[in-house]
């Protein structure tokens, strides 16, 4: 069984902690009902966009969302994480332009890898048949570029050229939605919850 919906990746200083942060602030705000405004309003003032870097493995628990970070000095390990994940968010740090070919190698990598390959598979897989199943529970992907708020993010043309996110897909076959925003502003937030909340739906539906 995975151990979390949503595996949240990234090179260093992407905005990984601070995006899951925002995220429990727009869950918090669902909750309907005085005690959801109550714990909503207590989400949004413990929102900060301090942090230290992530050095191991955050399970974060939102509502009914599990979201597990695994810290850029892990990135090692990400591939086997990623097998066991339903989901992974890659996050990709626009103010770094500097570093977006370094997300696109990590980006392409995890996507290439062969499903059945994780530590999860690794674990348990031991026949020629389960590696099957695995394989056709390879997790869904998307792309949160993150820091538009940043003076001077990377401009889209330029993130298309070095990810070649559209290629990617097509290749791949497996649709790889992308979301541009902002962790620290919340912009584009909401529409990643929604991507995550769906998806965690559609696949619980198939499991069914
Ligand atoms: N301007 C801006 N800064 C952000 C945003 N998101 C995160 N930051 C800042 O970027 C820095 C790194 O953010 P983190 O959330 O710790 O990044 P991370 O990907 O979790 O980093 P590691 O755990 O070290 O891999 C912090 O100073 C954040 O405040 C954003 O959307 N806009
Ligand atoms: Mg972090």
């Amino acid at each position: 069984m995975p151990t979390a919906d949503a595996l949240v990746l990234g090179c260093s200083g992407a905005g990984k902690t601070v995006l899951i942060r925002q995220l429990r602030v727009l869950l918090a705000g669902k909750r309907g009902g005085r005690a959801g405004a109550k714990a909503a309003a207590a989400e949004r003032a413990a929102f900060s966009l301090q942090t230290t870097p992530t050095v191991g493995v955050e399970i974060h628990k939102l509502a009914a969302l599990r979201l597990r970070e695994v810290g850029a000095p892990m990135a090692a390990t990400w591939r086997r994480y990623a097998t066991d994940a339903r989901m992974v968010v890659f996050v990709v740090d626009l103010a770094r332009a500097d570093l977006l070919a370094s997300a696109a190698a990590e980006l392409l990598e995890l996507l290439l890898a062969p499903p059945g390959h994780g530590a999860a598979a690794a674990d348990t897989v031991d026949t020629v048949d389960t590696v099957d199943t695995a394989r056709a529970r390879r997790p869904l992907f998307a792309v949160f570029l993150n820091k538009s708020d940043a003076p001077h993010p990377a401009a889209r043309e330029d993130v298309d050229a070095v990810l070649r996110l559209g290629d990617l897909s097509a290749c791949l076959a497996q649709p790889l939605p992308v979301f541009r925003g902002s962790a620290a502003t919340g912009e584009g937030c909401e529409a990643l919850l929604s991507w995550i909340v769906a998806s965690k739906q559609e696949l619980l539906l198939e499991e069914d």
